[in-house]
């Protein structure tokens, strides 16, 4: 009896424990429009910190400070980000060279919560999404190609605190086996569905390289490393999908 008992108690714990890591995302039933303007929609979800450095020096809050809220319908994850950056730098104007030392907004997504390694594979996606709005990744030939038609982005300064930025972006999702030769229809998302999520802001005011990676999710460094997003999927954070 005590057995039985004790071990009740462990899978309780576990699945606590389980619970407790996921972030749960609620549902739109109005879609949200990606203009950089936040519709009473967002009222419904709640803030979440940017606040884990991943790459380069910890910055000022006037330097980089950022938040973000996330919600969902059948079609598209919404994101709101808002962004203090004192100055926005674009400097490579070709989108897929060195779009990491430019000033972007990174959304991992991995659909299905599978984990693993995705650097030249679509198991999940790092879109790196730069101030023209445009988003890129690597693809399975290992260059870096541009995922517009996943990703849809509009930003704007705030209409009265203009040291704000308020940045919308609307994801499709896609299964695993998407592939950039044989592209795929996105999947609909559903409540109760587990999705592996992570964003970041690379942050670059007129440096030769990027001064600071800033992260949701605190990674643990491998060799000292904590820029392990665009390659390995495990070290996403997950969210659930709630009606
Ligand atoms: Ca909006
Ligand atoms: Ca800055
Ligand atoms: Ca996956
Ligand atoms: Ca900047």
């Amino acid at each position: 009896m005590l057995r039985i008992i004790l071990i009740s108690f462990i899978l309780f714990c576990v699945h606590g424990f389980s619970q407790t890591k996921s972030t749960h995302v609620k549902h739109t039933a109005s879609p949200v429009k990606v203009d950089g303007l936040a519709e009473q929609a967002w009222d419904n979800a709640t803030w979440q910190s940017i606040a884990y450095l991943m790459a380069g020096s910890q910055p000022q809050p006037e330097d980089f400070s950022g938040r973000y809220k996330i919600l969902w319908d059948a079609q598209y994850l919404y994101i709101q980000v808002e962004i203090i950056d004192d100055i926005l730098f674009d400097k490579m104007a070709e989108p897929t060279v060195n779009y990491w030392d430019d000033d972007c907004l990174e959304i991992f997504i991995d659909s299905d919560a599978s984990g693993g390694n995705h650097q030249y594979n679509h198991s999940a996606f790092a879109y790196h999404i730069a101030l023209d709005n445009q988003a890129v990744d690597l693809g399975e030939d290992q260059e870096a190609r541009l995922y517009n038609d996943h990703v849809t982005s509009r930003w704007q300064r705030h209409f009265k605190h203009h040291e704000k930025i308020i940045w919308e972006v609307a994801v499709k999702l896609f299964p695993n086996n998407y592939s950039d030769v044989h592209p795929i229809l996105p999947i609909t998302l559903k409540p109760e569905q587990k999705i592996g999520f992570m964003l970041a802001y690379c942050d670059n005011d007129g440096s030769d390289t990027r001064e600071h990676f800033m992260g949701s999710h605190k990674i643990k460094p491998v060799d000292g490393d904590s820029n392990r997003g665009w390659i390995d999927a495990n070290v996403f954070g997950n969210i659930i999908l709630k009606k």
